[in-house]
């Protein structure tokens, strides 16, 4: 379908300040699509700084724009809150809720700034921008960054106009959300692919860099959580891992090293549903997250008991209890889940 920029253009072409912003914990599509969008403007000469709410994991540090540097909230709250209100145009990136920026749902509702919001996950808050980009038949922010670029009138369709280092990071984000091509796959996932291999984007380089460059206690770490932490629940089709801090210090753990973990029991024939139950560094919530084959939908389940949502297939929330209390917490709300809701 035909992607309509010409709003967005014309707030692109009247903005002074352009503040780029993704969620929490941000993954490879957050990181991808902040940094595509600041290489795109920077290419149109536009000013725009990046604010992250936490840092991004070290594997994607290359992406971050040396001119520029990614601003993390956590570290420089004041300057992060200076920047939203003083802005002119904040682009909000691959989050449904403001919420998910943690900190800064305040300060972007008090900013007089346009608000526009490029995402892929379900129900966004529509109403609480002034532009919308969504859509869930994409696989990432990415690719949906990628077409709104593309039919801009300066790139007007040829992906030879899109810089080098913007095309690729919509191939990080859209890689690193597919699990390397393995879910949420549509036919323009791979046109997308196509367009940017074409442009002159390393796709071994790319995946070497993201996917394959982890520490030996990382590698350890998954190993330890499939032989002594996974637990299979047959009678519902579900298995799910606990990753707690003391673990965490024990194969000196760095963000991102729990990347992927929650797909690995689906490689399980009768396994349907995933979840990973992770300690967060602080101790306030348990981070919860959740992967379901196909037919399957654990949005509805991360909605109803895990205070969170996300995609048909991928989702995630928060839970407020010890650890030890989650598997009782996670067979309860799997009993209760109707046929209804997962197949909804
Ligand atoms: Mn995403």
């Amino acid at each position: 379908m035909p992607i309509d920029t010409a709003q967005f253009e014309s707030l692109l072409s009247d903005a002074r300040d352009i503040v780029l912003i993704g969620h929490f914990n941000p993954d490879g599509d957050a990181v991808g699509s902040v940094t595509a969008a600041w290489h795109y403007l920077k290419a149109r000469g536009k000013r725009a700084r990046i604010i992250l709410p936490s840092p991004h994991p070290e594997s994607l540090a290359f992406l971050d724009p040396e001119e520029a540097p990614i601003l993390v909230c956590e570290r420089d709250p004041q300057e992060a809150r200076r920047l939203v209100a003083a802005a002119d145009v904040l682009l909000c990136l691959d989050f449904n809720r403001l919420a998910r920026t943690e900190y800064l749902e305040d300060d972007i509702l008090a900013s007089s700034a346009k608000k526009v919001l490029v995402d892929h996950h379900i129900a966004a808050e529509l109403d609480r921008f002034d532009l919308v980009f969504s859509t869930t038949k994409v696989s990432s922010t990415c690719e949906l960054l990628f077409d709104v670029i593309l039919a801009m009138p300066d790139v007007a369709g040829d992906p030879g106009r899109i810089p080098l280092p913007c095309a690729e990071s919509l191939y990080v984000g859209m890689m690193t959300d597919t699990n390397n091509f393995s879910n949420s796959v549509f036919p323009g996932t791979f046109e997308m692919a196509s367009k940017l291999i074409a442009r002159g984007v390393d796709k071994d380089g790319l995946q070497d860099k993201v996917l394959n460059c982890y520490s030996e206690s990382r590698t350890r770490l998954m190993g330890h959580m499939i032989q002594d932490k996974m637990v299979v629940l047959p009678q519902y089709g579900a298995a799910y891992m606990l990753l707690s801090n003391r673990e965490k210090d024990l194969y000196d753990f760095k963000p991102g090293d729990s990347e992927g973990f929650v797909n690995l029991p689906l490689a399980i024939r009768d396994v349907q549903v995933s979840a990973l139950f992770t300690e967060n560094f602080d101790g306030r919530y348990i981070r919860v997250s959740l992967r379901s084959k196909s037919p399957v939908n654990v949005n509805s389940l991360a909605v109803r008991f895990f205070n969170g949502g996300g995609h048909r297939n991928a989702s995630g929330g928060r839970l407020y209890m010890p650890l030890e209390e989650v598997p009782a917490c996670f067979e309860k709300a799997l009993a209760a889940w109707t046929d209804e809701e997962k197949f909804s």
